[in-house]
């Protein structure tokens, strides 16, 4: 397998938002990369109609949108790309997302999954939880800037740093050079809606 590049551009601030709706403040700040995760919230047809509105409103702003998980109406819907995660990964049809031509990004949290995930030789690797992750409760040890670095150094794809990523820490993300993009669910977000100040902020601190 051999999935599509997400072009030369660095994935940049990628904000991970539960609604398509959050997308439109996010890509007017300047966001490039964006994935819409709506878990259990929604399901049947207003499942589909988020997935057609964040796919809309990212192709007026010409924005890489991936959507989480729901892999079918990803490829149904022409998405930029799919993320998946370790267990999802072996559940999907990934021959199909490959045959339509999108992209892949897979959830990796340790060197085993990193190795597990270059097997499918996604568009880019997500790599956490980096701290502490705010919005999710986790199994896995915290990875840190130093082995994301390490790990990086590895392997020849873009990495996306995940998990516990704000403002007040980010720089030491940065710092290391590992990656292409750093997502996040918290820090763009005041009170549960987008903060553009905040995503200004972020995207800031990332272009240093
Ligand atoms: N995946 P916040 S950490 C969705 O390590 C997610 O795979 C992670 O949220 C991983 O920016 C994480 O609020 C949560 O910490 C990121």
């Amino acid at each position: 397998m051999k999935f599509p590049k997400c072009d030369e551009t660095p994935l940049g601030i990628y904000p991970v938002v539960d609604r398509a709706y959050k997308l439109k403040s996010l890509y007017e700040v300047g966001i490039t990369t964006a994935q819409l995760r709506t878990k259990d919230a929604f399901s049947g047809q207003a499942l589909e109609d988020e997935v057609i509105e964040a796919i809309k409103i990212s192709e007026a702003f010409n924005a890489r949108f991936f959507l989480n998980d729901f892999w079918e109406l990803g490829i149904k819907h022409q998405a930029y790309g799919i993320h998946l995660g370790q267990e999802d990964i072996q559940e999907a049809d990934v021959q199909a997302i490959l045959d339509t031509g999108i992209r892949l990004g897979i959830s990796t949290h340790t060197p085993k999954e990193i190795e597990i995930a270059l097997g499918f030789e996604p568009s880019y690797l997500a790599i956490g939880p980096i701290y502490e992750p705010i919005s999710k409760k986790l199994v896995y040890n915290t990875v840190g800037p130093e082995d994301l670095k390490r790990w990086a150094k590895k392997v020849d794809y873009p990495i996306v740093a995940i998990g516990g990523i704000t403002i007040e820490n980010i720089a030491n993300v940065v710092e290391t050079q590992a990656a292409s993009g750093i997502a996040m669910i918290s820090d763009v977000l005041e009170e549960g809606e987008i903060s553009k100040e905040r995503t200004l902020n972020l995207i800031e601190a990332f272009n240093v």
